[in-house]
């Protein structure tokens, strides 16, 4: 396994679900995290406990990834040493409504594609050339079940983690000869605020997806993100499909009543 306590480790949608998850999972082998999400305050919280579990150093900024002023500005501003990123957790995202195309909020698609696609795009962009020039890095992206099979009422959603998959799979292809490794971690269903934000606040709705089934926990998918990036360094894991015992695909759950 390789050793993380001199890496920095960059991840974007760190204040809640799977990113705040990666924080606890790479902090616990020592690595440096760089963290950003819009919601500032609740990295800042998230900070003392990451440094007692042993993360090497913190550092958090405010970040929309559907910026690209913002990302451009912030990462070329970052304090020495943290704009050498060596892993980088594309994780910023979110999906909006559940509702037939043709009759879909067109803000709601707006908000999944400018976060989706185009955030991950600007943030690969600014750190990718940092890490093929020092000749290391890791480029780890979040791309769900969503993104191989359509489910309905989830068009643009599923859209969104298709195009991450080809993403992933182009950038893949354009690093090769390089060092630097591309994986997409393609989760199922996993309980986080996932929902809640899709649901814009709505509990009981929220709750529902996962009732009378066991989702994965965000703690599952970090586990499998440390995994993919402590490969020795000739091996590039290219994707990870992972869903829970109860999930076979996008459309088919082992629910009980
Ligand atoms: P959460 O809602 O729990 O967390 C989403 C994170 O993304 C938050 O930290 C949020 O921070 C951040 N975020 C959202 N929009 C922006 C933005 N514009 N700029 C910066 N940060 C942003 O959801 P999950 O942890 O479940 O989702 C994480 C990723 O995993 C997403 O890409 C999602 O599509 C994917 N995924 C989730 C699955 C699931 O079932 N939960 C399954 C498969 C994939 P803040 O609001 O503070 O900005
Ligand atoms: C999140 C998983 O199936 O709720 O990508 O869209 S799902």
């Amino acid at each position: 396994m390789q050793k993380l306590n001199d890496r920095i480790v960059f991840i974007t949608g760190a204040s809640a679900g799977i990113g705040y998850a990666c924080a606890r999972a790479f902090a616990a082998e020592g690595a440096n995290l760089l963290l950003a999400a819009r919601r500032f305050d609740r990295l800042e919280e998230m900070k003392p406990q990451l440094l007692e579990s042993g993360a090497g150093s913190v550092h958090n900024f405010a970040l929309d990834v559907r910026s690209r002023e913002q990302v451009q500005q912030k990462l070329a501003e970052l304090p020495s040493p943290w704009g050498n990123v060596d892993i980088l957790i594309n994780n910023a995202g979110l999906s909006r409504g559940l509702d037939k195309l043709y009759d879909g909020s067109v803000e709601d698609w707006e908000e999944m594609i400018d976060t989706n696609i185009k955030g991950l795009l600007y943030v690969t962009r600014s750190v990718v050339p940092g890490m093929v020039q020092r000749g290391q890095g890791h480029i780890v992206n979040l791309g769900s079940t969503a993104g191989e099979m359509t489910y309905p009422n989830g068009a643009v959603y599923c859209a969104t983690k298709a195009a991450e998959r080809a993403i992933n799979d182009g950038l893949r292809q354009d690093l090769l000869g390089t060092p630097v490794r591309v994986t997409t971690i393609d989760p199922g269903m996993v309980e986080t605020e996932f929902s809640k934000v899709r649901f814009r606040g709505d509990e009981n709705r929220a709750a529902k997806v996962y009732q009378g089934l066991t989702p994965l926990t965000p703690e599952d998918v970090a586990d499998s993100i440390l995994w993919a990036v402590t490969r020795p360094a000739h091996v590039n894991v290219a994707r990870v499909l992972l869903t829970s015992v109860d999930q076979a695909n996008s459309l088919l759950f082992n629910r009980k009543q």
